[in-house]
């Protein structure tokens, strides 16, 4: 079976995707900011590539309509992009079944730089 060189991958996929799950407030976006190195805001896309107005998800947050399709980049790491889920925790059967559904679409996805690339789960202590 052919190999391909990790170096060669990461020129495929462009940018490295990884969802990170855990409940609110388990700390998901501080530990993103240190591995990236940065003290800023992420900035917001839509599926679409169309930048959302950090006021405008907060409050979409807020009323429950999380969108985990959403893709969050720090301007300092633009090689990796994070989707955000907040589904482990009581109460959110309804977010938990959207991370089951986005999980299962983008383990399918024919194009490799839409897979999900690593899956990071942050359980505070
Ligand atoms: N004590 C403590 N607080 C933390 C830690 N990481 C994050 N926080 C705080 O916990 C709160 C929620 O963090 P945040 O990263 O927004 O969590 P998220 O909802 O999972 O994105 C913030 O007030 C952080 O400053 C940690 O390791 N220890
Ligand atoms: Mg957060």
């Amino acid at each position: 079976m052919a190999t391909i060189d990790a170096q060669v991958l990461r020129e495929m996929i462009e940018r490295f995707r990884v969802l990170i799950i855990g409940r609110a407030n388990a700390g998901k976006t501080t530990i993103l900011q240190k591995v990236c190195n940065t003290t800023d805001e992420p900035e917001i896309y839509d599926t679409e590539g169309r930048q959302i107005d950090a006021a405008v998800v907060k409050s979409s947050i807020k009323r429950g309509n999380h969108d985990i399709r959403n893709e969050m980049v720090f301007k300092s790491n633009p090689g990796f992009v994070f989707h955000d889920s907040c589904g482990f925790e009581a109460g959110s059967e309804e977010e938990f079944l959207n991370m089951k559904i986005f999980i299962s679409e983008r383990a399918n996805a024919t194009k490799l730089e839409e897979r999900i690339h690593a899956i990071w789960h942050v359980i505070p202590f």
